[in-house]
């Protein structure tokens, strides 16, 4: 999302205008009107702060009445109280999960947060590191930088950003941000404070990472690693390389001034030729390519137990399990033109071949 002059007047309008609202949804700490990780951002500057308690105490989804405003505000003029999330006069641990329990809530009218997009090569990168290119069903581990020697960063206090992917290439269950030893934001609890969220459905992690010292940090290089699993399934070939796209990053220094940090992605080619081991390219022979009517599969010694084919949206379109010795004819005279993918499985193994049709 770009920032615009008249949103961030806007944005801090609202923030003061806040201040008469008199009521706070706990974990919306910035009170913008949904609860992300850009709140734990918020957290993370008003931490061990103390003022009144709520008599309306608890984190529930609902609004809760400020009693008493406290001495402290954020520089956008939003008041601490808005940090206290559980109402118990302290921001402490408690207030961190009552953002987490209601992550991706929203109250009223949602005014998104915003985000300064980098330029290449002018304003530091996050950046995804790691193999371009994967077996299916294996374990990756990808690093995850923030800066480099040429572009370092300076005064670092936290950060926030999503990863998305596709959920069907990889296992949704399974992706894993964290924290390398010796990360140079800081890695250890007394430092900093971490809130992951994943959305399986649409393939997005959100990571918000911030220091609770009140004290800055200035450097460069690897903060994380990301562990993925690519799926075992991905011979649908639905898409054949996964994309690891980086967005909505925000990173503060201690007085929650965002600096613009370069959105990047990260490309890998799943090789899912051969799922399983033993079957040979070589064994099996696809004929002719492009088809327009019989195609024949000429598989030698193996022995054929079914053939699958998916069209590009990868729906089931074709299912054959006529065996037959050395060679078996699949009939695609009535596919539309375009491209398509064959499974066959063998006893050996599976193997899958993109085919073109053209009418
Ligand atoms: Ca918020
Ligand atoms: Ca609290």
């Amino acid at each position: 999302m770009k920032k615009t002059l008249g949103r961030i007047i806007f944005f801090c309008l609202l923030a003061v205008m806040n201040l008469q609202g008199q009521e706070i949804w706990p974990g919306d700490i910035n009170n913008n009107g949904e609860v992300n990780g850009v709140d734990l951002l918020y957290f993370g500057v008003a931490i061990d702060a103390t003022g009144p308690a709520r008599t309306n105490m608890g984190t529930e989804w609902e609004a809760k009445t400020i009693d008493n405003l406290w001495s402290n505000s954020f520089p956008s003029g939003l008041n601490y109280a808005y940090a206290d999330c559980d109402g118990n006069g302290v921001i402490d641990d408690d207030d961190h999960e009552a953002i987490e329990d209601n992550f991706k809530e929203e109250h009223g009218t949602v005014f998104p947060d915003v985000f300064l997009e980098g330029t290449p090569n002018i304003n530091p990168p996050l950046k995804i590191q790691g193999p371009l290119v994967a077996n299916a069903n294996s374990n990756l581990s990808l690093d995850i930088s923030l800066g480099t020697a040429a572009l370092p960063i300076s005064d670092f206090y936290g950060i926030n950003f999503k990863i998305h992917y596709n959920p069907n290439l990889i296992d949704s269950d399974e992706i894993e941000f964290n924290l390398i030893e010796n990360a140079w934001i800081g890695y250890d609890d007394d430092f900093v404070t971490t809130l992951y969220v994943n959305d399986e459905v649409s393939g997005t992690l959100d990571v918000s990472i911030t220091r609770i010292t009140h004290t800055t940090v200035s450097g460069y290089g690897q903060i994380g690693k990301l562990d993925i699993v690519i799926e075992d399934n991905v011979v649908d070939f639905i898409q054949d390389t996964l994309v690891l796209e980086i967005d909505d990053i925000m990173m503060v220094s201690d007085n929650l001034v965002a600096s613009p940090i370069t959105e990047t992605k990260h490309e890998i080619a799943i090789d899912s030729t051969v799922t399983t081991n033993e079957v040979s390219e070589q064994n099996i022979n696809i004929y002719p390519n492009p088809v327009n009517n019989i195609l024949s599969i000429q598989h030698n010694d193996l022995v054929i137990r079914k053939i699958e084919c998916f069209d590009s949206l990868g729906k089931l379109r074709l299912l054959d399990t006529k065996t037959s010795n050395h060679s078996t004819n699949v009939d695609l005279s009535a596919f539309q033109s375009g491209v398509y993918f064959l499974k066959i499985y063998t006893l050996t193994g599976i193997v899958s071949r993109k085919v073109l049709v053209q009418q």
